[in-house]
């Protein structure tokens, strides 16, 4: 199984100081009129320790921003998950190519590496610069009602993307993202139509610890379990939404079982780690082997491996979602109010020779179509 290597960003980096712009014209919907615009303060770069960075992306440099067609360069913080997958890194870019200097943007982005209280300073940081609008990727769902208090205090619309927050919606302008409880519902349903009766035996890897994505995806699919009286879940670790995390943790289930049929990856990331595993271990999983491999996320090797057959169901993420992003900050600087919640619409993929009422059956034109 070829190794994947997922490339790193570099981590907490700022990739555009701000100049001086005007405020956002109007108040979101349910937030005060922001502040008169203060004569924007110098970023303070953050200390971006570098990692094994890919150059940043051209339009990320920071370069004079052409003004947005009302004639003013539109300041938007993002505070992004980290770069621990695929998903993560095509989601990054359809951000940086959505909110360039050319489309009239200085874009703040920020790789929070899957630390909490990281992402919570970063935020603070983009509160102080007085950005126009801060988007959020919340690493995790708890812990954040202050500091979005505190956004909300200082006028500035906050935009809570792919992940979704336990905070009271008033605290935020909007929300978008995937319905990953239905992901989870998704992936039970074709499993159920697929095994037809037959027993179950399922380990689950996890994504993130308190992620929504992990929450969602695991109440979605245990709803189908309960409502299966022969499938057991056996065990149910995380392996945080990484390759390395997918192998690990199937390393140990491996030690630990081996009557399983049935494993569950919340990202295609574990899928590989997991594959490696079995590998090495000489478990056969496909259409072809012992074990079923059920993952999520549907970026492009994810589908090729179920193309292959070798992931037999892959449950779609859609990570190009910045476009929705940009609707609501065009719809807020006309003075439009904007739905509370944008939903991303799914789908399901199955492997070749499998037709299903929950999935699209995988074929070279599908997986020469996808998007990423
Ligand atoms: C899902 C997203 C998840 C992906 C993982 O919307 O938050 O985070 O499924 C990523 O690949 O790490
Ligand atoms: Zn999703």
């Amino acid at each position: 199984m070829k190794k994947k290597v997922v490339s790193l960003l570099v981590a907490a980096m700022t990739v555009a100081s701000l100049t001086a712009c005007g405020g956002s014209d109007a108040p979101a919907a349910n937030q005060e009129p922001a502040p008169a615009p203060a004569e924007k303060q110098e970023a303070e770069p953050a200390s971006a320790e570098k990692q094994e960075a890919e150059p940043a992306p051209a339009e990320s440099q920071a370069e004079t921003p052409a003004p947005a067609a009302d004639g003013e360069v539109i300041s938007v913080g993002f505070a992004q998950v980290g770069h621990e997958s695929d998903w993560r890194a095509a989601n990054t870019k359809n951000y940086q190519d959505t909110f360039s200097a050319e489309n009239g943007y200085e874009l703040s982005f920020v790789d929070c590496d899957n630390d909490h209280a990281v992402q919570i300073e970063t935020v603070r940081g983009f509160i102080e610069q007085e950005l126009d609008y801060i988007c959020i990727a919340p690493i995790q769902s708890a812990g954040w009602d202050t500091v979005l208090q505190e956004a909300k205090d200082a006028g500035i619309p906050v935009l809570i993307v792919d992940r979704a927050v336990d905070a009271d919606p008033s605290l935020y302008t909007t929300a978008l993202g995937c319905d990953m409880v239905a992901e989870g519902e998704a992936a039970g349903n074709w499993l159920a139509e697929y095994l037809n009766g037959e027993d179950a035996n399922i380990l689950v890897i996890e994504g993130s610890v308190g992620a929504s994505a992990t929450l969602g995806r695991t109440e979605g699919f245990n709803n189908i379990v309960a409502q299966n009286s022969n499938w057991k879940v056996l065990d149910s670790q995380s392996g945080d939404f990484t390759q390395a995390g997918g192998q690990e943790v199937m390393e140990s289930f491996i030690k630990s079982y081996s009557d399983f049929n049935v494993v569950v990856c919340q990202n295609d990331n574990e899928a590989y780690g997991a594959m490696d595993a079995m590998d090495a271990a000489g478990i056969t999983y496909g259409v072809d082997g012992d074990v079923t491999i059920i993952s999520f996320d549907a970026t492009h090797d994810g589908l090729q491996y179920t193309l292959d057959g070798k992931i037999t169901c892959n449950v779609e993420c859609n990570p190009l979602q910045a476009g929705f992003a940009e609707g609501v900050i065009k719809k807020l600087q006309a003075g439009e109010s904007v739905d509370a919640w944008t939903l991303v619409v799914d789908e399901a993929f199955v492997a070749p020779g499998i037709t299903s009422n929950y999935a699209i059956t995988m074929t070279q034109e599908v997986l020469d179509g996808r998007a990423y």
